[in-house]
């Protein structure tokens, strides 16, 4: 951490512009995840133990350009407020209820936009949540930090990635699978629009028949009022 401070003081605040052209960008994993207590606790009605997070998609060190990651829980929690300056960027807590959860991830140049996330903490299975050894609910998500036109500070930041841990990296998530899921929607999706639009065509083509049909006797009677008739 000293280190990075020291870099900051020597770029100083206002780093000497952006870098025009160049994108940075750094795959992330957020959400949370929970475990049942069993039984509702007697002292406080709290069911759950859970943890939401932010980590790197990759084996990666992010405290190399995030200083810090705020967690804004539910006001019903003391100090909903957290803060988290050092991996893992996460907060560990117990509760009865689910509720939105702010994430905003802090840079070292002040100059970068903090970027916000919004997480539904998910204590209770209704959907694509996975359960991991049967007990634990794990609902996150997959996202990109983009840096655009980075500060000459940020950019030094990013391209220089330390590894976080020794060995294997993986996630409770199979990403590449909900990947191809999200591809394989996308395809149904459009192939789904473009029947409507083809439906649609054909209706306009129709319509655009009876006009031209009506434009006609229109015409005919306006010529000869007594001999023409509507047909339809
Ligand atoms: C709900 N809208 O009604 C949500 C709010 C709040 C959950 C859920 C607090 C724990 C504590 C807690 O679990 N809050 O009091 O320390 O479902």
């Amino acid at each position: 951490m000293a280190a990075t401070a020291a870099t900051v003081n020597e770029f100083g605040p206002d780093s000497g512009g952006r870098i025009k052209g160049v994108t940075i960008v750094k795959p992330i994993v957020y959400g949370n995840f929970a475990r049942w207590f069993g039984k509702k606790r007697e002292e406080d009605g709290h069911t759950h133990q859970w943890t939401v997070y932010v980590k790197p998609f990759t084996n990666e060190d992010m405290s190399k350009f995030i200083k810090k990651v705020h967690f804004k829980l539910h006001e019903s929690y003391p100090n909903p407020s957290r803060v988290v300056v050092r991996p893992p960027y996460e907060v560990t807590e117990t509760g009865w209820g689910e509720f939105e959860i702010t994430i905003k991830i802090h840079f070292h140049d002040p100059n970068e936009r903090p970027v916000t996330l919004y997480h539904i903490l998910k204590l209770f299975q209704s959907g694509p949540e996975s359960l991991v050894a049967k007990k634990t609910l794990v609902s996150e998500f997959y996202e990109e930090i983009v840096f655009q036109d980075p500060t000459a500070l940020m950019q030094t930041l990013l391209s220089t990635p330390h590894q976080l841990t020794m060995g294997a990296w993986k996630h409770d998530t199979d990403f590449e699978e909900k990947k191809e899921r999200a591809l394989q929607n996308i395809i149904k999706a459009k192939a789904e629009i473009k029947k409507e639009i083809n439906s649609m065509k054909e209706k306009v083509k129709i319509y655009k028949d009876v006009i031209a049909k009506y434009k006609t006797e229109v015409a005919n009677f306006q010529q000869s009022p007594s001999s023409s008739t509507l047909a339809m």
